[in-house]
């Protein structure tokens, strides 16, 4: 489990067709007759197909989660990222109106980018709990198109009570200059306060010991604070190397234990993804309310690895056949052990000359379950001396590794040298993947020639007595006989 919270809504996508000579007056007309356009056209609108762009545009509310208490208020920021060539735009949205009211809806400059001129408009309705707003260059050339990343309005709600609702986002449309379509998603905001919102979610057992290939694993898809639940429909995905869906099963939750009749039904639309939906059908309608399972996924465990247990196109309908608000939470497998290890380092002379080269030596195992590449990184005090790439170890292996260390440039002193494997991103024991060579590397520079003092003193002990010994010796032999 990562504890990671995804919307219930994703992927809405509306792609209107519409009448492109009514909608090319929208520069020079007035702003009642541009929203009004907007929002006819929209009414009539339908789906049409397009390619998808190398990175689409998305249209989201930010941020994602919000909470006040009743009587405050919160501002949402209606964004779009990844967008080119934007002339106009126009989102609807829609909220619980016994929990919000909208305030206030203000104009974001991704558009008009500060400077050029725009016709913005916002209609409310309090009562139903939805806004249309609108917003197109007013009479600006081709070149002040709008792209990139950047805010198109800020709507700022009250909060009348507690609960929880989506800020969903609809009916979104972008157009260029020449008024053609760009292909978008959008993403849904939740706004909630003071109770709870049912979470759907991927629950795997703890184990303690990784589960090796051949072993079995149950996944239990799982529902949690739901009420009046009459029909539910998941798709799970995951990599197909890792694990291998052997059986899906039908959970206690919707019969009630066998209590209620249900439909149960499952597809595989690809190799790693499984759909499974399942309904009440009794008559009169029964719901079921609560926390329990509601599906058990056994899988087969393939290799080792790891693989997001990917939660998606997920449905909760009540006896209204009406969606249920909910958060998804995905699961995460893996029975990967990482483990480097630096078992030795040692070095070829320890006292050492400046100018010597010294051979390090390295040897590193992994001692975890699966290959791994990392980098070992060699030291001496702070200086990195060289970082050693080891490419594709397998389990159960040593490898040894040396480097020439030219000490031409180094200072006189001691040197710690060690070595640092990288701390893999499954690291499962960190402690061992950095060993410091036991004894120091002492470095001395050079005796340069020495001057020969001795030599000196001893010549210079021998030569004066020598010379005063001849100086008198040739006084005396040439003084004059008397
Ligand atoms: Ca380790
Ligand atoms: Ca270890």
């Amino acid at each position: 489990m990562n504890g990671t919270w995804k919307r219930v809504f994703r992927g809405h996508v509306m792609m209107p067709m519409f009448n492109i000579k009514k909608v090319s007056q929208l520069r020079e007309k007035s702003l009642l007759y541009v929203t009004l356009v907007l929002v006819i056209l929209n009414v009539f609108a339908f789906s049409m197909k397009t390619s998808v762009a190398q990175s689409e545009a998305v249209i989201y509310v930010s941020p994602d989660m919000n909470s006040a208490a009743p009587g405050e208020s919160f501002d949402i920021k209606v964004n779009i990222k990844h967008a080119e060539n934007v002339y106009s735009w126009q989102f609807c949205l829609s909220w619980d109106p016994t929990v919000l009211e909208v305030q206030d809806v203000q104009e974001g400059f991704f558009l008009n980018q500060r400077i050029y001129k725009t016709i913005f408009h916002a209609f409310v309705d309090n009562d139903a709990g939805n806004l249309t707003v609108v917003c197109v260059l007013k009479g600006e050339p081709r070149s002040s198109s709008a792209r990139g990343d950047g805010t198109l309005a800020t709507v700022t709600f009250y909060v009348k009570d507690t609960g929880y609702t989506a800020l969903h986002l609809y009916d979104t449309m972008v157009l260029d200059y020449d008024i053609l379509e760009l292909p978008h998603t959008s993403e849904h905001g939740i706004f909630q306060y003071g109770a709870r919102i049912p979470i759907l979610r991927v629950d795997l057992p703890t184990v303690a010991d990784p589960l090796t290939p051949g072993s079995t694993l149950d996944a239990n898809i799982t529902i949690v604070d739901v009420a009046n639940l009459y029909s539910w429909m998941i798709c799970l995905s995951w990599d197909p190397t890792v694990l291998n869906a052997t059986n899906i099963q039908e959970g206690p939750f919707l019969s009630q234990e066998g209590a209620q009749t249900t439909a149960f039904d499952v597809t595989y639309p690809e190799a790693g993804t499984v759909c499974v939906n399942c309904t009440l059908v009794d008559d009169p309608i029964v719901t079921a309310g609560g926390n329990g399972t509601l599906a058990t996924i056994i899988f087969s465990v393939e290799h080792y690895g790891d693989t997001i247990l990917d939660l998606h196109n997920t449905t909760l309908l009540d006896n209204n056949l009406m969606e249920i608000l909910h958060l998804s939470e995905d699961g995460y497998f893996t029975n990967v052990m990482g483990d480097i290890a630096v078992k030795s380092i040692e070095a070829s002379i320890y006292n050492v000359t400046v100018g010597d080269t010294v051979s390090i030596t390295v040897t590193v195992e992994n001692e975890g379950n699966v290959a791994e590449n990392f980098d070992v990184l060699v030291w001496a005090n702070i200086t990195r001396l060289r970082t050693i790439p080891v490419a594709d170890l397998a389990s159960g292996d040593q490898k040894t590794l040396t480097l020439d260390w030219n000490t031409q440039n180094i200072a006189e002193g001691r040197y710690v040298v060690k070595a640092e494997a990288d701390i893999l991103p499954h690291e499962t024991d960190p402690e061992d993947n950095t060993l410091v060579m036991d004894d120091v590397i002492q470095a001395t520079a050079q005796r340069e020639a020495q001057f020969p003092t001795t030599l000196i003193i001893a010549t210079v002990a021998i030569i004066v007595p020598l010379a005063i010994i001849l100086f008198y010796f040739t006084r005396r032999k040439r003084s004059p006989k008397t």
